[in-house]
């Protein structure tokens, strides 16, 4: 159907008919935007930005930020109002206030998480258009770690749990933002964040920062690696990834537990679901053993040809112990989803010990009938 007959139809009350199965994500119509060169080189500037997007079903949901792909540098749009149309078809605004300092050249507007309401979901970040910045001095670097200190450099938790305290001085030519801390232990993945950082002496620009945390009993011996990460400056200029700022070694006496939780057994409460005239309910029990104890995990049911997926309320143990137990969780999937083979999969199944098993775990599969 041509926009121009579909918004022919809006205007007459008719909506467009919806097909039986929707399995194709939102579109990107069209796009405007206040300016197309914006100048922060004396102040601030404002960008307006409309976009119009069409579904078959309905928008669900979908964000959009601007960045300057050289530096990294990227603010959010917040809260879109749709301003026209419909949830089928409609322009949908938000603005943004670029402050001064940010880099210069060519910034984009992308789209991301863009869904409908079935979570027919787009890859990615989506291009929508370029905008030119035109900016004084610009900072496009992130803030820099100059030097750091520990409490300790050994940590004995045979007999007791240890506390860490790390000091960390940052500079940046701007400002500090934010960062975080953690400390991980390579060989097994474990790994425990620090509290968000003060500041306790100096300045943004230059200054120590503290964070505190107690290190466990029955985590695993040997190396652990202090880390930092989401290091950025208030020009949102951010480093990679997780910086090494400094190894610490931990001694645990105790049998030390290095394995994540194991998936024993499943059931359901059917094979199938047919969803063609009404929704339908899916209630899953899984076995899961651990030597320490779990901890817990999240259940999901995604039908992988498309990307269509949805969440399982987190499982409640519902027999057994947290060292060997059944764990039930229930969904009722809506009418119009995909037809086929939808599959179970766990995620973020951990023990209290922090033993991750990696990704998505397949449990099991069950056929979906969609169509009337
Ligand atoms: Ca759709
Ligand atoms: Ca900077
Ligand atoms: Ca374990």
């Amino acid at each position: 159907m041509s926009l121009i007959v579909a918004a022919m139809l809006v205007v007459a009350g008719i909506s467009p008919a919806v097909a039986d199965t929707d399995v194709a994500a939102p579109t990107i119509v069209s796009s405007s935007v206040n300016a197309t060169s914006l100048d922060v080189s004396a102040a601030p500037a404002r960008l307006l930005f409309n976009v119009r997007l069409a579904d078959d079903t309905a928008v669900g949901s979908f964000h959009a930020r601007f960045i300057h792909p050289g530096s990294g540098q990227y603010y959010y749009f917040p809260n879109f109002i749709k301003t026209s149309g419909t949830l089928q078809n409609g322009v949908w605004r938000s603005e943004i206030n670029l402050p001064q300092g940010v880099a210069s050249g060519d910034w984009a507007i992308e789209i991301f998480g863009l869904e409908d309401s079935l979570k027919n979901a787009a890859c990615c970040f989506l291009n929508v258009r370029s905008i030119k910045v035109a900016s004084g001095s610009a900072d496009v670097a992130p803030p820099v770690l100059v030097s750091n200190a520990v409490s300790s450099t050994t940590f004995d938790v045979t007999n007791a749990p240890a506390r860490l305290l790390l000091n960390i001085r940052v500079s940046d030519a701007t400002a500090v933002g934010s960062f975080h801390v953690r400390f991980i232990h390579p060989g097994t993945g474990q790994y425990y964040f620090m509290p968000n950082p003060v500041l306790t002496s100096g300045t943004l620009q230059n200054g120590v920062w503290r964070t505190e945390r107690e290190v466990p009993q029955g985590i695993a011996s040997g190396q652990w690696m202090i880390q930092v990460f989401g290091l950025e400056d208030t020009l949102k200029n951010a480093a990679c990834c997780f910086l090494d700022v400094r190894p610490i070694t931990v001694v645990s006496g105790a049998t030390t537990d290095t394995a994540p939780p194991q998936i024993v057994s499943s059931a359901v409460s059917s094979t199938s679901l047919d969803v063609a005239t009404a929704p339908a309910k899916l209630t899953v029990s899984i076995r899961v053993t651990d030597e320490t104890a779990v901890q817990g995990f999240h259940v999901r049911f995604i039908h992988l040809p498309t990307g269509q997926y949805y969440y399982f309320p987190n499982p409640t143990l519902v027999s057994g112990n947290a060292q060997n137990g059944v764990w039930r969780t229930a969904l009722t999937l809506p009418q119009g989803v995909a037809n086929g083979a939808w599959t179970i999969q766990a995620f973020g199944l951990e023990d209290v010990v922090k033993n991750a098993a990696c990704c998505f775990l397949d449990v099991r599969n069950i056929n979906v009938n969609s169509s009337a």
